[in-house]
């Protein structure tokens, strides 16, 4: 077992059956012009995870452990995307509406896809979702299950939205679930705060949370 020192007290896993999820770390919420522009917010705050992020898909991946990516994305006919969220607000452009890089959060367009400096390699799953949460109308139960997973380590935007909808999803089908502070952010620094808080709160009532250097020094240390 791993042993990282997170809050609100230690998170330990096996080696065997941890697997890292990021969760839509795209250009339509990372990049101008896309998704999360258009709901109105300062797009720039989420860039400054990049390197974190691209840090902890780089040790699972010299660990030889699982590699998930989400996407949030509907199929070009909408089909999958309720009347309910595309009108939801008052956004400059809706799902599905033409931007700068393609149509809005559609699957197959530039602006859906994810970033390039956290692009999956050959044999990592791309889980698309048309929710926030990650197992709801995706294969994600199938892949976790095949894959033997236990335990989930998260990152990836925004931590309150579709990082919390998860976590909160995954802790209700039995995952011990870690998230790392500075591989997560918000559009409102605010709300990152109080999700980590009651993410951890009520002795992990959802999970455990940790910085990225606590996990690297858990897996410099090794198994025990
Ligand atoms: N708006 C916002 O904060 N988030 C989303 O719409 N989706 C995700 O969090 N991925």
């Amino acid at each position: 077992m791993y042993t990282v020192a997170a809050e609100p007290f230690d998170f330990t896993f096996p080696a065997e059956t941890v697997a890292l999820i990021v969760i839509d770390m795209q250009r339509d919420f990372i990049e101008p012009g896309g998704f999360g522009e258009t709901l109105g917010n300062d797009v720039a705050l989420l860039e400054a995870i990049v390197p974190t992020t691209a840090a902890l898909i780089g040790l699972f991946r010299r660990m030889g452990w699982p590699v998930i990516h989400t996407r949030e994305t509907h199929a070009p006919d909408l089909s999958d995307c309720p009347p309910a969220k595309r009108e939801r607000g008052n956004p400059a452009l809706r799902i599905g509406d033409e931007g700068s890089m393609g149509r809005i959060l559609i699957r197959g367009e530039p602006g859906a896809d994810i970033i390039e400096a956290l692009y999956p390699v050959e044999g990592e799953h791309v889980v698309d979702k048309p929710g926030k949460g990650a197992f709801y109308a995706t294969p994600l139960t199938g892949i976790l299950k095949d894959l033997g997973t236990t335990h989930l380590v998260f990152a990836g935007v925004t931590t309150e939205v579709c990082v919390q909808t998860t976590m909160r999803e995954a802790n209700d089908r039995g995952f011990h679930n870690l998230l790392i502070e500075d591989a997560t952010e918000s559009y409102f620094p605010a709300f990152k705060q109080a999700t980590l808080q009651m993410i951890r709160a009520q002795g992990a009532i959802v999970g455990w949370t940790a910085p990225f250097s606590a996990l690297e020094a858990a897996v410099s240390r090794g198994d025990a």
